[in-house]
């Protein structure tokens, strides 16, 4: 994408299918002949002009608003022509031609995905920060997760990377100063309080990573496996929390056998509940088809965040029942016993004493599932009210540990009793550069190239 960054580009800029209203966005330089083609005449900057879209024959292609932004007050930085037509499909590919064909001498093309907001990017009106916010706040499946994105589009979030790089960068120019002046080293730490600065950024940055996990949890969400014998209500569980009937439910063990997904929201995080086949093993199982599931299941619960190890309350105690949850007890992953992501609840409550120990629920009355919900919010990392939030990814997440494990390293030689400044002054560069790369400043171009490929056409 990045060769050809000086093109101008066209796009249809509204969702395909039928609307109300489309729009065709045009982005470049020099696009006096593509306004003159499509418009017929020169337009106001800035404003909406109510007129016919011209096709090369001077016929009407289809009546609506034009607006012409010059260059650099647009959303791209460049010139822009954005034409407000009837949103129908046809209506739309047929403006996008007519704009190709008179937009040929500039060399105009079809913008790809993501190639308006890069440009923004360029040309200083976004940071990098703010134009991934674009796309969340597009793709955004919640309320919180939209109101967050919105916070960061407007640079909440750039805002605390950037106190904290001009933090840095005063500790750094003073280091780097004392660097030239090696017998005032012990001393220029001492007055200069850099041990104090260093312990007053990195505070600081444990609150941003903190407020930059929550958000890339409103983003990302947690995927929740539920699994467990067959039988014991993983379907009943999965429709009753999403409160609709997703999975097919029946008293015949082995009823589930493909996975079935659906993302619900708990106060606004996302969680990918996956319902799976039940597992028993190999001999019990009565096909093909259900033992396939089963390998499924295992492989749904290798890549979970949360398991969900369902069990029946009305079946604990009977020889065989017991052994079979033993033996998949016995398989779990290490990485899911060792960690507080396995969640053992107990089912159908309604129909037997629940346990001393354990969460119960009810699939069927719905009973403890407001519990349940609360324990996998807590697993799930989150703590903070959407309030105040801004949204984040996990690149963000990494970037801020590095720069943590940077800082960390910087301190240890400040304080160590004899402090090599240069070490230090390159901890602290180090730790700089990966601030940057949230904001772009130090961003490879291939990453970035991977950022706005994931972006929708006419973004
Ligand atoms: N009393 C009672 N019955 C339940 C409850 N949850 C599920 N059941 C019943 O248990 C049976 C099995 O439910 P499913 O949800 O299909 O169980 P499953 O674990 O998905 O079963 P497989 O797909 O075969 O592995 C059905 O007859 C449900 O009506 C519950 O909370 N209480
Ligand atoms: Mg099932």
């Amino acid at each position: 994408m990045l060769p050809r960054l000086h093109d101008p580009i066209v796009a249809v800029a509204t969702a395909p299918g039928r609307g109300a209203v489309g729009i065709v966005r045009v982005s470049g330089r020099n696009l006096d002949a593509v306004i003159a083609a499509l418009c017929g005449k020169a337009l106001l900057p800035r404003h909406a002009t109510y007129l016919p879209f011209l096709d090369a024959a001077g016929q009407t292609l289809d009546q609506g608003l034009a607006v012409h932004f010059p260059a650099p007050h647009s959303y791209t930085g460049e010139e822009v022509l954005e034409l407000q037509a009837h949103g129908g499909p046809v209506v739309l590919q047929l403006l996008l031609a007519r704009c190709l064909e008179a937009g040929r001498g500039i060399g105009l093309r079809v913008a790809e995905p993501g190639e308006f907001t890069q440009r923004a990017f360029l040309n200083n009106k976004l940071d990098l920060a703010q134009a991934e916010a674009v796309s969340d706040l597009i793709d955004a499946s919640t309320e919180a997760a939209a109101r967050s994105a919105s916070r960061s589009l407007s640079g909440g979030f750039s805002a605390e990377i950037h106190v904290l790089r001009d933090q840095l960068v005063d500790l750094r120019m003073l280091v780097e100063a004392t660097l030239d002046f090696p017998e005032e080293e012990i001393d220029f730490l001492r007055k200069a309080d850099a041990r104090g600065q260093l312990q007053a950024i990195a505070a600081q940055l444990d609150k941003v990573l903190a407020r930059a996990r929550q958000g890339a949890l409103l983003r990302e969400g947690i995927k929740v496996v539920i699994a467990g014998q067959p039988n014991v209500g993983k379907s009943s569980l999965l429709n009753a929390l999403a409160g609709a009937e997703l999975a097919i439910v029946t008293p015949i063990p082995g009823t589930t056998r493909d996975k079935v997904s659906q993302t619900i929201q708990i106060e606004g995080v996302p969680l990918h509940v996956i319902d799976t086949a039940g597992i028993r093993d190999e001999g019990a199982a009565h096909d093909e088809v259900e033992r396939i599931g089963i390998a499924r299941t295992w492989a749904e619960i290798a890549g979970a965040d949360a398991l969900l190890f369902l069990h029946d309350l009305t079946r604990i105690g009977e020889p065989g029942y017991d052994a079979g949850d033993a033996a998949i007890a016995a398989r779990l992953p290490a990485t899911m016993l060792a960690g507080d992501r396995l969640v053992p609840l107990f089912n159908k409550a309604d129909a037997a004493p629940a346990p001393v120990q354990g969460l119960a629920v009810s699939a069927k009355t719905g009973a403890g599932l407001d519990a349940l919900r609360l324990t996998l919010l807590q697993l799930a990392g989150w703590h903070a009210s959407p309030e105040g939030l801004f949204i984040a990814r996990t690149r963000h997440v990494q970037a801020l540990r590095q720069t943590r494990e940077h800082l960390a390293l910087a301190r240890a030689q400040a304080n160590s009793p004899e402090p090599a400044l240069d070490l230090l002054a390159e901890e602290l560069r180090l730790a700089q550069n990966h601030l940057g790369e949230i904001t772009g400043e130090f961003t490879p171009d291939d990453l970035l190239g991977e950022i706005f490929s994931r972006f929708c056409i006419g973004k």
